[in-house]
Order: C-alpha cells, then sequence, then structure tokens
C-alpha cells in the first residue's frame, strides 16, 4: 500500500526532532500525563489538533501582503464575502476571530431561556453556547455513530425518528432550532448526506424551524458526498457545498480547519433577520463588522482559503492521506473507529487496552504513552473530555473512549504517518504492559485541557475517584 500523491511541491520547511527516550519520559511527566499539557518543542509529530495547524500556501500568503488594515471598510473584507457567496452560496457574512466566536453570537441570537437544540452528536464549543444562552443541546444522530465498528457510509446523519419524537415531546415553539454538523467530530469526522440535510431541511420546514449548520469541514464532507451517495459522482465540489447550503438558515464556521488558516471564523445566512441581529452583536464581541476580530491580511488568507479547500484535487489527497494512516494500523490489527473519518483516525481505547478499567483512564493513558514511545502528540476524547454529571457529580463513561490522531492539512508527508502507524503498532504488540492512571488534579470546567495524572505501577491498585 503506498500514501496519495502531494497535489503540491514544498517551497518552505520547518525543523523538527524526535526528543530522546529520557526526555519524552521527564516531558509526559512534567506534564501531568496530559498531552495538552506538553511543549511543542519536546513534539515531534503533533496530531492533537487539525484546527489552526494547516500549512498556507504561496498564493495565500501573497494574500497576507495586500492586507488592507483599515478599520472600516477593508477591502480584504469584500473579498471575504465574495468567496463566501461564490463557494457557500450564502449573502451575507459577518466575520469572527475564531469558530466560537460566531457560535457566540449565532446561539445567542436564536436560543431563549429553556428551549432545546438538537444536533448529531455535540461539540464541546458549541454545547457551552447554547448553554450558556439558557438552552440545552440534545443528540438526535442514528445510533450507528455511537458504535465504533459500524461501517455506516453516512454515520453523521441525523435520525428522523428521534428528531421527531423531540418535536412532538416538547412542541415545535421550544426547539430552538436545529443544528447539523458536517464531518461530525466527536463522531470520528463522520459525514452527512446530502439526502439527510434534505430531508432535515423538509421536516424543517413542516414545523417552520430554522436550521443552522455547522460548516466547520464541510468542504471535507462533501468530498464524501461526492465518493458516496448516487448521483454525485461527477459533481465539482462547489456544486455540491452549495447545494447542501441552499437546506440551511445560515452557518457558523471555524475557518482554522477546511479553509486552511491558522485563525479565523464567520457566521453566514441568508436571512435579514439573523444577520441584522449578529450584526449588532459582532460590535459588541469581536470587532467592527467588516473585520470582526480578524486583521485584514487574515481575512484575505480565509477568502483564499476557501476556495483552495474546495478544489477536489486538494481534498482527495487530504481525504486519502487521514485514509492512509487508519489502513496502516487496521493492517497492524490495532483497534480504529470505522469507516475512517475526513480529519482524523480515531484509536478504540478500549479495545487497545482491555486490561484497564474506566477508571484508570484508558484514552488518556494511551495518549500519554503513544507521546512517550514516539513523540507523536494525540488527544484523549472520552471520559476525561465528558467531565461529570452536572447534577450527580460523578463521572460520565461515554460509550466512545478514544485518542484522536488529528491529520494537519498539507503538513505531514505520507513517510510521517508510516513513522506513526508503526510505533502505535509497536506498542499494541506490549500493551499488556501498561499501566493506568490516576487524576490528581481536576479543574472545574473542561477539565481534559489541565487536568493532571499520576502513573500507576502495576498490579492496579484500588479505585479512589
Ligand atoms: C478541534 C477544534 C473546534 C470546533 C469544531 C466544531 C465542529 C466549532 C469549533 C470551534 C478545537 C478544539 C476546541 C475545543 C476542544 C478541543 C479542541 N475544534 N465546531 O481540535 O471552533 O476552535 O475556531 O473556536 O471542531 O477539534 P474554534
Amino acid at each position: 500500500m503506498k500514501g496519495p500523491v502531494e497535489p503540491f511541491k514544498i517551497k518552505v520547511i520547518e525543523s523538527v526532532k524526535i526528543p530522546s527516550e529520557k526526555r519524552r519520559m521527564e516531558a509526559i511527566r512534567e506534564a501531568g500525563f496530559n498531552t495538552f499539557l506538553l511543549l511543542s518543542e519536546d513534539v515531534f509529530i503533533d496530531l492533537l489538533t487539525d484546527s489552526g495547524t494547516s500549512a498556507m500556501s504561496d498564493n495565500q500568503w501573497a494574500g497576507m501582503m495586500i492586507g488592507d488594515e483599515a478599520y472600516a471598510g477593508s477591502k480584504n473584507f469584500f473579498n471575504l464575502e465574495k468567496a463566501v457567496q461564490d463557494v457557500l452560496g450564502y449573502k451575507y457574512i459577518v466575520p469572527t476571530h475564531q469558530g466560537r466566536g460566531a457560535e457566540h453570537l449565532m446561539y445567542k441570537t436564536l436560543t431563549n431561556e429553556g428551549q432545546i437544540v438538537p444536533r448529531n452528536m455535540y461539540f464541546t464549543t458549541s454545547k457551552v453556547h447554547v448553554e450558556l444562552a439558557g438552552g440545552t443541546m440534545v443528540d438526535v444522530i442514528i445510533d450507528n455513530a455511537h458504535d465504533p465498528e459500524n461501517g455506516h457510509p453516512f454515520k453523521g446523519n441525523i435520525d428522523f425518528k428521534k428528531l421527531e419524537k423531540l418535536i412532538e415531546e416538547h412542541g415545535p415553539e421550544k426547539i430552538a432550532f436545529v443544528n447539523v454538523e458536517m464531518d461530525v467530530n466527536m463522531a470520528g469526522g463522520q459525514p452527512v448526506s446530502m439526502q439527510n440535510l434534505r430531508e432535515v431541511r423538509e421536516l424543517c420546514n413542516n414545523y417552520k424551524l430554522k436550521v443552522i449548520f455547522d460548516t466547520t469541514r464541510s468542504s471535507e464532507n462533501a468530498y464524501f458526498i461526492r465518493e458516496r451517495e448516487k448521483g454525485y459522482e461527477n459533481t465539482p465540489i462547489v456544486d455540491i457545498l452549495r447545494e447542501m447550503m441552499s437546506y440551511s438558515d445560515g452557518c457558523i464556521y471555524s475557518s482554522k480547519k477546511d479553509c486552511l488558516v491558522n485563525i479565523g471564523g464567520f457566521l453566514a445566512t441568508n436571512d435579514k433577520d439573523i444577520f441584522q441581529k449578529t450584526r449588532g452583536m459582532v460590535v459588541v464581541y469581536e470587532g467592527l463588522h467588516t473585520y470582526g476580530g480578524m486583521a485584514g491580511r487574515d481575512m484575505e488568507a480565509v477568502a483564499r482559503g476557501l476556495r483552495e479547500g474546495a478544489q477536489y484535487e486538494y481534498l482527495k489527497y487530504r481525504i486519502n492521506q487521514v485514509r492512509y494512516l487508519g489502513e496502516l494500523l487496521k493492517e497492524g490489527n490495532v483497534p480504529i473507529v470505522k469507516p475512517v473519518g475526513g480529519h482524523a483516525v480515531f484509536i478504540d481505547a478500549l479495545k487497545f487496552l482491555p486490561h484497564l478499567p474506566r477508571e484508570r483512564w484508558p484514552a488518556q493513558t494511551l495518549s500519554s504513552e503513544i507521546y512517550a514511545d514516539s513523540g507523536v502528540r494525540t488527544m484523549e476524547r472520552g471520559a476525561i473530555s465528558k467531565g461529570r454529571d452536572k447534577i450527580t457529580g460523578k463521572n460520565i463513561f461515554p460509550k466512545l473512549e478514544l485518542v484522536r490522531l488529528t491529520i494537519p492539512r498539507r503538513v505531514y508527508t505520507n513517510t510521517h504517518m508510516e513513522y506513526t502507524a508503526e510505533s502505535i503498532i509497536n506498542l499494541y504488540e506490549k500493551k499488556d504492559t501498561i499501566p493506568g492512571l490516576k487524576m490528581v488534579f481536576e479543574p472545574e470546567y473542561l477539565r481534559f485541557f489541565q487536568a493532571r495524572f499520576e502513573q500507576l505501577s502495576f498490579p492496579q491498585q484500588v479505585i479512589y475517584s
């Protein structure tokens, strides 16, 4: 098996080195066995996130040089507006500093105290912004998404029975809006089908509900539609994107992913009322409505990146590089979430470390072991990320206890993928020797960012938490 051919050549490089085994051991200990607390200079291959970690093109860098840093009316804003109109088909745009800025404006505008927001699974920042606006997010994704072995081609789809039941039970006036994420992050980067989006629109029309997309990874989702959905085999990606967006009233977009930039975000809509309200708020929380927290040069990079990130040849390489890593791991019998998603490969930590009880944090343990073994940094996406039940205070143990190997765009070569796979396969062969972790420091909010752990020795000690 070979990795996909890159549709670009490399003009600038950044040196990286593998820290010695001694330094890796020290570093992970100093970081309290939490990969978020590692220093970047101690990391060889950084697969923590695909957010803001892309390599920009010569065309984007050239665009940075024509940044118009006027406080009002920057020409780069109009280039961004035009790119959004051309690629996504929305008429109005409000720029923000990054995705969560857009979530804040959009979700606060549309949610009243006590309302419900159905969504295909959830995302941490999205959930927080709905809750801050007084709402509750409820998961209405299809059941297949909760099973790592299930090979459904569109595991991100909305389950209409769940959605309709929720609307009927509470009444449409209790539903703030229906929220659909593209390439569902927490499910493993799993796409939503065009048919599902079309049907969500029809159902919401019947109840007069608004549909808001989280389009953060929509170009990658569009590639999967072209690859897997009948009738789209030869459709240009931009046409797929424009059809997808036509089924919504608006979107929030973290440009740090599919727009191939290091910072930025926006919301976009065809609804004049949403536009006027969010544009009224952007000046309070982000900046004037023609920059919204971004520099002019950043807006230019987003405008150009949105177009580049929707090119078929680029997406084909991108999706296949992620898949290549997944296939290599599968060949080595490492248990991963199937099918491989758009932005990351997810390892099933419960299957990798079956000897560890949940309260020994298998995914946290595995991410720290991977770093110690190879200098590759990954992220826990399981019980530590999920947190505690607000009422009982008990740890919640979600079905999915995963380690995310997130691939930055246009940054690493296929050889980096091979190195990563080889190290993880070696680790898998000695998995029985891996001891678990004990949490010794737990912050109140978003604990995964700053929690600290200690390594236990064999045999496993009593569970304290
Ligand atoms: C990640 C990042 C960000 C994100 C997202 C979706 C589907 C909105 C946003 C927010 C960064 C991250 C954030 C919280 C915890 C861990 C990592 N996802 N919607 O790595 O956008 O970051 O620009 O404010 O995935 O998955 P932004």
